[in-house]
């Protein structure tokens, strides 16, 4: 609102707050009081005048003090969210202490060893009780074949053992109870003739011959057979007798 336009207003103000005294006050008292104003009768009051400018923003109140409700009760639970994507993974942690005893660690591997030993003993057991001969630390095989010396070293070797050789009268009893027939022994005379020796070259101190052995017959017998009987007979390393290995246990 302008200075102008508010002139008037502001001059009705004036001449009212002066002569309010009484309405009824003569006008005459007025015109001593305000002589610029000539003196007639009242004006009709003008249109209000246009609204003023918004005035300064207040402080704000004090807060309200109304009673506060009481908590409701919790509201029904919501559907279930789907899973997350599974973290990264953690990292490494530290290298744990060592074991408490390395004495633990022994001892278990020795009763493992013991029971190892004992269930290899049965099994050697089984296998002599069925097929073979125990004598002292010596046990003989056969595989029931007949072929000539060579080939009965050659097959002992295969099986880590050797061919049989009786070093004593109870393994040449032990021997003789296994076999079925005519066997070879390892023992023979080949490199010096009626010198008889095991196949490892020593001179053999037990020999079981039968009546008239050995009797190197022509063109010569360097091999050595167990009898039926047990006994022992020189006889050529090419003829095919029962093939026996022993091995050590
Ligand atoms: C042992 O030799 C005797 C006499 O030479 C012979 O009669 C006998 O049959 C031989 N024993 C065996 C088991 O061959
Ligand atoms: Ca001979
Ligand atoms: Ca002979």
């Amino acid at each position: 609102m302008s200075l102008f336009t508010s002139l008037p207003f502001l001059l009705l103000i004036v001449v009212t707050a002066s002569c309010a005294d009484t309405e009824t006050e003569n006008c005459e008292n007025i015109q001593k009081t305000c002589p610029v104003i000539a003196c007639g009768p009242p004006g009709i009051n003008g249109f209000p005048g246009k609204d003023g400018r918004d005035g300064a923003k207040g402080e704000k109140g004090e807060p309200g003090q109304g009673l506060r409700g009481l908590q409701g009760p919790p509201g029904k639970m919501g559907p279930q969210g789907t899973p997350g994507i599974p973290g990264m993974p953690g990292p490494i942690g530290q290298k744990g202490d060592p074991g408490e005893n390395m004495d633990d660690y022994i001892s278990l591997a020795t009763s493992e060893r013991a029971t190892l030993r004992s269930e290899l003993n049965q099994i050697k057991n089984w296998l002599i009780f069925s097929l073979g001969k125990r004598v002292g630390k010596k046990v003989f095989f056969t595989n029931g074949k007949k072929m000539p010396f060579n080939e009965v070293k050659t097959l002992c070797a295969q099986f880590q053992g050797r061919v049989a050789t009786p070093m004593n009268a109870e393994e040449n009893r032990a021997l003789k109870n296994l076999v079925t027939a005519e066997a070879f022994l390892g023992i023979t005379d080949q490199e010096t003739e009626g010198q008889f020796v095991d196949l490892t070259g020593r001179r053999v101190t037990y020999q079981n011959w039968n009546d008239s052995e050995p009797n190197n017959v022509s063109p010569g017998e360097h091999c050595v057979t167990l009898l039926s009987d047990g006994t022992w007979n020189d006889i050529s390393c090419s003829a095919s007798f029962l093939a026996v290995c022993e091995f050590s246990i």
